[in-house]
C-alpha cells in the first residue's frame, strides 16, 4: 500500500514552516475623486432673486444661506456654491446655464478641482 504524503500547499494564514508564504502589503491603488467646487460668476445683469432661486433649486440651500451666498458673489465677484466629484459639478454647471440661457440671463458658472 503507497504511503500518503501530506499536501503543504502554501496558505496566506499559515504560520512558520520552511514553505510558508508572507504577502506584502499592496500599497493603496484607489483614491477618492478629486473633489470641485461649482462657483458662480457676478455679472451686471442677471437679477439677484435669479441668482438666489438658482442657489436653492440646484444647491439646495434655502433662502437666508442662498441670499449671503448671493450677496457674496456680488460683493467679491465670486463665490463658491457646492462641493461636488467632478461629473456631479459639471452638471451643476450645465443646469445653471441651461435655465440663465432659458430666462434670457447672462449668468457664468463654472467648476474648478480644489486645491
Ligand atoms: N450683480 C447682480 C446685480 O446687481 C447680481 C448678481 C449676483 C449677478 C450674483 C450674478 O452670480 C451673480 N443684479
Amino acid at each position: 500500500m503507497a504511503t500518503k504524503i501530506p499536501k503543504t500547499t502554501p496558505l496566506p494564514n499559515r504560520t512558520g514552516g520552511a514553505d510558508s508564504v508572507v504577502l506584502e502589503r499592496q500599497p493603496q491603488r484607489t483614491r477618492p475623486p478629486q473633489m470641485h467646487h461649482v462657483v458662480l460668476l457676478n455679472d451686471d445683469f442677471t437679477p439677484m432673486e435669479f441668482v438666489v432661486l438658482v442657489l436653492q433649486e440646484f444647491f439646495n440651500k434655502d433662502r437666508e444661506a442662498a441670499t449671503q451666498i448671493m450677496l457674496k458673489i456680488h460683493l467679491e465677484g465670486r463665490g463658491v456654491c457646492g462641493v461636488f466629484p467632478r461629473d456631479i459639478a459639471a452638471t451643476k454647471v450645465d443646469q445653471v446655464l441651461d435655465a440663465a440661457r432659458q430666462a434670457g440671463h447672462p449668468l457664468q458658472c463654472i467648476h474648478e478641482p480644489i486645491e
